[in-house]
């Protein structure tokens, strides 16, 4: 074969053998990125499907409302874990540089199912850290698809190669790590340039959630003390459309339950009891930010239908007439918690209209993306 693609056998540039050669590069190298990869994807892993099942959960799936920090931290560890791997990854792949490309590619079919088994890895791992880099950024522009599902499916591929990778390399690892190391100084001095530069890119982001590293928060498009009521924001009324609806003096809340439905107005919302909550709003793209919210308990609307709120859930819809973000449920457990309100002001102020004006619901231990804005209409449905 190489010889009919005589041209074939020379490799040129970054493919020919030898190219990029260090000394630096050994089995134990690679073994210990190897491992502290794998201990990034799996937590990564972890995190990230549970933060799936909150968001979309099967009928068998619970997720408590307290702690209320909760998902604040599982996914904060989801986003520093995914961000901690790139400069792993990096690494990891130029230690093995020389083999992704030896020559010639495929030496038969046991070769090339081991090949195809390694692309898949990279491949997979690649789209992984860079879509969530892109959606950290909100730039949505190099993604032809839905980001949530592409990173959900791939994830489960990343999965299934990793796995098959542990499975074949397993020996291999337990053989480079058994072996003491040759003390090193130059091989000792790359990991810590390797792990100086994850804790850079975490300390550099996760300000994003930890207040007080905000200010060397570099990397972090939003930072908890910035936007309206010190307060961010991920889209704005302008942007979702609702300006006109939001600002109508004759705004209704709508709540409609089994037997009854009730229009009430901003006055009507404000002459019921107002109750307090800290809470954070917690976004899937790893920032969140505290904050003092007051208004009417969820359960005492439900109450107010006649509803037992602890056999029943809630269906909160927007004023926004489209959009992924315009509806959520809200199951028993939150829907019964005193925590869990339909805002109406956010640290003593009527919320600002990017912060949900006139009505917003904020729930404990909740991603942001399902803490509704701008309500329009609550429905409490009874389930079994
Ligand atoms: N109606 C509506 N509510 C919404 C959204 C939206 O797009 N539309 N975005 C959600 C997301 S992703 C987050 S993180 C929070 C952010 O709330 P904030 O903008 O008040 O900080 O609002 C949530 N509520
Ligand atoms: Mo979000």
């Amino acid at each position: 074969m190489n010889r009919v693609l005589g041209w074939l056998d020379e490799p040129i540039g970054p493919f020919r053998a030898g190219a990029f050669p260090s000394r630096l590069r050994s089995a134990r190298l690679t073994s210990l990125l190897g491992v502290a990869l794998a201990a990034a994807f799996g937590i990564c892993l972890l995190t990230g499907v549970l933060s799936h099942l909150i968001q979309q959960p099967p009928g068998w799936f619970r997720w408590p409302s307290r702690p209320v920090g909760l998902y604040r931290v599982t996914q904060g560890v989801h986003v520093a874990t995914g961000l901690a791997s790139v400069p792993l990854l990096g690494v990891k792949l130029w230690s093995v540089y020389p083999r992704l490309f030896s020559w010639p590619p495929l030496r038969g079919v046991r070769h090339a199912a081991q090949r195809l088994s390694i692309a898949a890895l990279v491949a997979a791992a690649l789209f992984q850290v860079i879509s969530g880099l892109l959606n950290i950024a909100h730039w949505y522009a190099p993604m032809p698809f839905f980001f949530t599902a592409g990173h959900y499916w791939v994830a489960w591929l990343l999965t299934g190669a990793l796995l098959i990778h542990i499975g074949v390399k397993a020996p291999v690892v337990r053989e480079a790590l058994r072996r003491p190391g040759t003390p090193d100084s130059d091989r000792r001095q790359l990991l810590l340039t390797v792990g100086a530069a994850a804790a850079v890119i975490t300390v550099a982001t996760v300000g994003q959630t930890v207040r007080p590293l905000a200010a060397v928060s570099l990397l972090a498009p939003r930072r908890p003390g910035t936007g309206p009521q010190g307060l961010p924001v991920n889209r704005t009324a302008a942007a979702a459309g609702v300006r006109d609806t939001a600002l109508d003096p004759d705004y209704r809340l709508i709540l409609s339950g089994p037997g009854r439905t009730l229009r009430l107005s901003l006055a009507d919302l404000e002459a019921l009891p107002q109750h307090t909550a800290v809470l954070p709003i917690a976004c899937v793209e790893g920032w969140s930010a505290t904050g003092t919210w007051s208004g009417v308990r969820l359960r005492d609307l439900a109450g107010l239908l006649g509803a037992d709120p602890a056999r029943c859930e809630a269906v909160a819809e927007s004023l926004q007439a489209a959009g992924r973000y315009r509806t959520s449920v809200v199951a028993g457990a939150h829907l019964d918690d005193r925590l869990t309100l339909v805002a109406l002001r956010l640290g003593g102020e009527p919320l600002a209209l990017d912060h949900g004006y006139p009505a917003r619901l904020i729930a404990p231990n909740r991603p942001g993306v399902l803490q509704t804005k701008w309500l329009g209409r609550i429905t409490v449905r009874s389930v079994r």
